[in-house]
């Protein structure tokens, strides 16, 4: 780029504005920032910015642009479709993620993550594996770490193992990924993309700068997948629960063939992340090293990746075991924001299951619950905006609607008896109620820490 660049950038958010923001200006470039929130609600993160960046708040219009920017930079929030993204294209100002703007100053190998489930758990548990084998792994991206933010510290030795959102794949240009993972398919986001097929479109940007030296790892089960997957230049591996793959689930053990012999990688019952979904985001893990090390040529130590699979703990918020109360298990997994997420978190508890559930709608079609929340769950317990909506779609099951994560939980006490799991999986987005899923999952963990310890009253 060059320093007498003007460039403007859309959506300062709590981090990727912030941290694209304050990284051009770091490097001389003269840059300004707009977002839609009033300067007052926009004043912590305004107090971190590079002090020659110049903030306008409360105004998106296309007049913006009479300001003469070379390019912009659009947070992953922002939808391309408002009308100062719209103008800008038709100016013929180039639009791109912070996501492209980092790889163009990112010397070191990356590994992409994407898919609708599992990339969270997908790229911490490659970072955890590729350290185990000896590589400087830094996870980043829609985990909470903007890739700008740290491409600055990367070697060229290092592997940035960065989670993808579709929103940050619509405008990449350049950015190819070394090895790139796509996890699964859901409907997700449908409230921004208008139809499954542009959903997937945006999520299929991650390979179409690869070529034969990279690497494309794709969940083979997904039916989605299987019938749109388009031609792809880089080499395909898959790995499957079902069949044989590349990396594949058999009788507890999963199993690698990528040197046309069959290994034993890990047992499943090693690993401290439960249910098969799990095992997926493992077997993602495992082709993601073995190829990264192809690539670059260095063997990978398989007793090491196989302690490192059975080390990995699992991140917060996703089917997060949070203690025991009155014989009832308390999970929680604010992450799940999708019908998909939920099915998965159902799938790896056993016996029968209180879920809280409810949020801001996505535009998922929540009615494909129906059939596997059916002699699983005994009770729900609704919050958030979708509370009425789901009230009628779920009425065959018992149901109470709460007004707030601590009326929810003391709720699902009621609902359940020993023995039984409560469930915070949302199938929405946190908007309504929180800042995000992790302030609604703290929230979860911490009435139910008052419930443990005797200062929350249920009966
Ligand atoms: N805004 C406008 N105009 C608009 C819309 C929004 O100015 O028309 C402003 C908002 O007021 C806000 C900013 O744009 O200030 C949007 O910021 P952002 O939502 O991009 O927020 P960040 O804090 O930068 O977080 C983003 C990702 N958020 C989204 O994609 C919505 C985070 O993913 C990510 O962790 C972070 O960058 C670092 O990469 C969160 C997420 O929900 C976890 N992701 C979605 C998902 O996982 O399903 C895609």
């Amino acid at each position: 780029m060059d320093k007498k660049k003007h460039i403007l950038v859309v959506g300062l958010g709590y981090r990727t504005g912030l941290a694209s923001a304050n990284f051009l200006a770091g490097k001389g470039f003269a840059v300004t920032v707009c977002d839609m929130k009033s300067r007052d609600e926009l004043m912590p993160v305004i107090n971190k910015l590079d002090r020659n960046v110049h903030v306008i708040a409360g105004n998106q219009d296309p007049s913006i642009l009479k300001n003469d920017f070379n390019e912009i930079i659009l947070s992953p929030g922002v939808p391309q479709s408002i009308p100062l993204i719209q103008e800008a294209k038709n100016k013929g100002i180039p639009v791109l993620s912070e996501i492209e703007l980092a790889y163009r100053h990112c010397t070191s190998h990356i590994v992409g993550i994407t898919g609708t489930d599992g990339k969270s758990t997908t790229t911490m548990l490659t970072a955890h594996c590729l350290k185990a084998a000896g590589f400087d792994a830094h996870p980043c991206g829609n985990i909470g770490i903007p890739y700008v933010s740290i491409v600055d510290s990367l070697k060229k030795d290092s592997i940035a193992v960065i989670e993808l959102s579709s929103f940050q794949l619509e405008t990449i240009h350049t950015f190819t990924p070394d090895v790139a993972i796509l996890t699964n398919l859901t409907p997700d986001h449908l409230d921004r993309y208008n139809s499954l097929e542009d959903y997937f479109a945006a999520k299929m940007n991650i390979a179409k700068n690869q070529d034969s030296g990279d690497y494309f790892i794709v969940n083979s089960d997904d039916e989605f997948i299987a019938t749109h997957l388009p031609a792809l230049k880089a080499t395909r591996y898959s790995f499957s629960l079902q069949k044989e793959a590349d990396c594949y689930f058999n009788g507890g053990g999963i199993y690698c063939t990528l040197d046309g012999r069959q290994q034993l990688i890990a047992r499943a019952d090693g690993l401290k992340i439960l249910g098969l979904h799990n095992v997926q985001n493992a077997m993602a893990a495992i082709l993601a090293t073995l190829s990264l090390g192809k690539k670059i040529g260095r063997d990978i130590n398989f007793k090491a990746l196989e302690d490192a699979l059975y080390s990995f703990e699992g991140l917060p918020h996703r089917v997060q075991m949070v203690g025991n109360f009155e014989g009832r298990a308390f999970i929680n997994d604010s992450k799940a924001t999708t019908v998909g997420a939920v099915i998965m978190a159902l799938k790896s508890i056993s016996g029968n299951v209180i879920l809280i559930m409810g949020g801001r709608a996505k535009g998922d079609d929540y009615s494909r619950l129906k059939n596997y929340l059916k002699g699983k769950v005994i009770g729900l317990v609704l919050i958030g905006e979708t509370k009425d909506e789901f009230a009628v779609l779920f009425n065959d099951i018992p149901h109470f609607k709460a007004h707030s994560m601590e009326d929810a939980v003391i709720k699902a006490m009621k609902l359940s008896t020993e023995g039984d799991t409560v469930l915070l999986s949302p199938a929405c987005a946190s908007f309504d109620m929180y800042k995000n899923y992790e302030e609604r999952g703290n929230d979860f963990i911490e009435i139910v820490k008052r419930l443990k310890q005797g200062q929350l009253r249920w009966m």
